[in-house]
């Protein structure tokens, strides 16, 4: 380690005493709905962030009232499954602690928003007891772990399943301070101290994302990831996984220290061997990784900063061992396929459209209900997609007619006949929760999609997939720069748009304009979208075509992103 100064961080960590902090005073003092900024960052170890309602700021602050302090809580659920069991509690929590809602992220994970600090506690702790936690779904550890959610697609996607659970077991932090604050756990008194076998007492310099996935589908996005294993099969059967490491999305604006970038493939592991390689890339991270500036010391960064091989060098030096030479792979997209799909299994398994990830009920769509009466005669499972959305999966045959009834019954039946553009698209939270968001983006993705979707009907496009991401900041939490159009927020109502990302997230996009005002996004696409329709080649994807008409370059990787930047805006 350098003799610079450690990032603040660094420090809280260290004197936490393994993630300890004064959280336990904190949620014990009644006089405040907040908690110590330490604690605050130490919470979000444990799955949870201090938040306040955007909307209500202002209006507060003119009455002179503190904040509208709330929590949002994170529920790990590794390869994004939940048994039905798990679904109604879930349900049932969001209306008794949270804000009604039930957030599904762009890491397969379940969200509550709204939780006040005096509930906090219990809702964590009935978290718990439904066999779901919230351990590492935040913080400088490795967080939920993603894979494919279609497990009975194939005979290997169960094997996959399996391997995530593993990983995520293995390098779930191993502190009681979880058990002791949240779950009544005892506090052990022993002369030992206490050991974080994996991560030691400062944990990583920063988070840590790992994704399993099965080509030809990159729906978990592997190139946005710190750490992939690429499942290859060979003639129906799982012989091991290549491995991706130091992709990464979030970047600030103006500053081309930070970029987003795409994994690098750098070697072949067998299936025994992934968990001693996930352990290991981990531990080249937290020796290795930047620990003075948090906003260098992602992994992306220590792998763009020695280069792909000397990573690779290293982590074969860790492992004692080396990696295989990279195997042959494929990737055609990063989207979901809709409706039902009959497994391997003979179940049947139905992907469904939820805009925004956002299970609700409104007026006209009692979705929320309607998935709740499912949960209740379900006898598989569901799964959560890292594109937000959900699968019923698993459904026995004599089930499904029963289940096809509650989805009439409910309007959730035709949730996937949207446009194509609809279907694949993805939008963060932002306001009026994220602290970090700088313009709308969930709320005000589908509007704009309405109106961009009278473009694409006009065009004939309504059954073509392109796929569309927006972020209310450039954080990159629904990974706009693999979209082939991407809204990045820049300021209230204005975007940053890039355009040009692979459709199988294999390649970033470029800027093409700068803090652009979202109401006149149809008339700056429309003509594009026109083109495309117009002058496509067979097959010919639309993020490759803003490249081959000329919109935008194409950007190789990493640093090369923010290249030409001034003259593509003024362009
Ligand atoms: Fe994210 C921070 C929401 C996936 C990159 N992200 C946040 C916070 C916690 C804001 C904060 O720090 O105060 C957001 C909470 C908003 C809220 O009110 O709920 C937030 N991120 C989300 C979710 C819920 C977006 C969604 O709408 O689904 C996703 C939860 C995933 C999960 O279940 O674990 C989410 N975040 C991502 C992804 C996508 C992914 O992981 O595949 C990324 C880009 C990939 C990456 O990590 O590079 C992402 N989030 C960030 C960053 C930028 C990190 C960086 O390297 O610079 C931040 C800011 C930070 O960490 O300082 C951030
Ligand atoms: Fe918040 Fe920015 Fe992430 Fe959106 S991208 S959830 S605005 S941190």
């Amino acid at each position: 380690m350098s003799d610079q100064k450690l990032a603040a961080n660094e420090y809280i960590k260290i004197r936490s005493n393994y993630l300890r902090g004064t959280i336990k005073e904190g949620l014990a003092d009644t006089s405040t709905g907040s908690m110590s900024e330490d604690d605050q960052q130490l919470l979000k170890f444990h799955g949870t962030y201090q938040q306040d309602d955007r909307d209500l700021r202002a209006n507060r602050r003119k009455h002179k009232l503190d904040k509208a302090y709330s929590f949002m809580i994170r529920i790990r659920v590794p390869g994004g499954v939940a048994t039905p069991e798990q679904w109604l509690e879930t349900d049932r929590m969001a209306t008794q602690f949270a804000n009604g809602t039930i957030k599904l992220t762009t890491r397969q994970a379940f969200q509550f928003h709204g939780i006040i600090k005096s509930n906090l506690k219990r809702t964590i702790k009935e978290i718990n007891q439904t066999a779901m936690d919230t351990i590492a779904a935040c913080g400088d550890v490795n967080r939920n772990v993603m894979c494919n959610p279609n497990p009975y697609l194939s005979s290997v996607h169960a094997e996959l399943l399996k391997v995530s659970q593993q990983i995520s077991d293995h390098l779930t932090p191993a502190t009681r301070a979880y058990h002791e604050i949240w779950l009544d756990g005892e506090k052990i008194e022993s002369s030992e101290e206490e050991v974080e076998p994996i991560y030691g007492k400062t944990y990583l310099p920063r988070k840590f994302k790992i994704t399993v996935a099965v080509p030809p589908s990159n729906d978990v996005d592997i190139y946005a990831n710190c750490l992939s294993f690429i499942a290859i099969v060979e003639n129906d059967k799982l012989v091991g996984f290549n491995v991706a490491v130091g992709g990464g999305m979030g970047m600030t604006h103006g500053s081309e220290e930070t970029y987003p970038r795409l994994a690098d493939v750098i070697g072949f592991c067998t299936v025994e061997q992934v968990n001693d390689v996930a352990e290991k890339v981990v531990l080249v991270q937290r020796d290795f990784g930047c620990r003075t500036e948090r906003k260098h010391a992602r992994l992306k960064y220590t792998v763009d900063d020695h280069g792909p091989q000397w990573f690779l060098e290293k982590l074969n030096e860790y492992l004692g061992y080396n990696l295989g030479p990279v195997r042959e792979f494929k990737f055609e997209d990063n989207g979901d396929r809709y409706g039902w799909v009959e497994g391997v299994n003979g179940k049947f398994n139905l992907t469904l459209f939820i805009q925004g990830g956002r299970v609700l009920d409104t007026p006209s769509y009692p979705m929320r209900t309607g998935l709740r009466e499912i949960a209740k005669i379900h006898d598989g499972d569901f799964r959560l997609t890292a594109n937000q959305n959900l699968m019923i999966a698993n459904v026995s045959k004599e089930k499904r007619p029963e289940i096809e009834k509650l989805l009439e019954q409910y309007g959730i039946k035709d949730s996937h006949l949207k446009s194509g553009l609809r279907l694949n698209s993805l939008a963060c939270v932002a306001l009026p929760t994220c602290a970090l968001s700088l313009a709308e983006a969930e709320r005000y993705l589908p509007e704009l999609l309405t109106e961009l979707e009278e473009v694409i009907e006009e065009a004939g496009l309504r059954h073509d997939a392109i796929t569309i991401r927006m972020t209310g900041c450039p954080n990159g939490c629904a990974r706009p720069y693999i979209s082939e159009i991407g809204f990045v927020g820049r300021s209230p109502g204005c975007y940053n748009v890039y355009l040009g990302g692979g459709f199988a997230g294999q390649r970033l996009s470029k800027l093409f304009r700068e803090n652009f005002p979202g109401g006149e996004v149809k008339s700056l696409l429309g003509p594009i979208i026109k083109h495309y329709a117009k002058e496509r080649k067979e097959g010919e994807r639309f993020g490759d075509f803003c490249i081959r008409a000329g919109y935008v370059s194409a950007t190789e990787q990493g640093k090369d992103f923010h290249k030409n930047i001034k003259e593509e805006a003024r362009a």
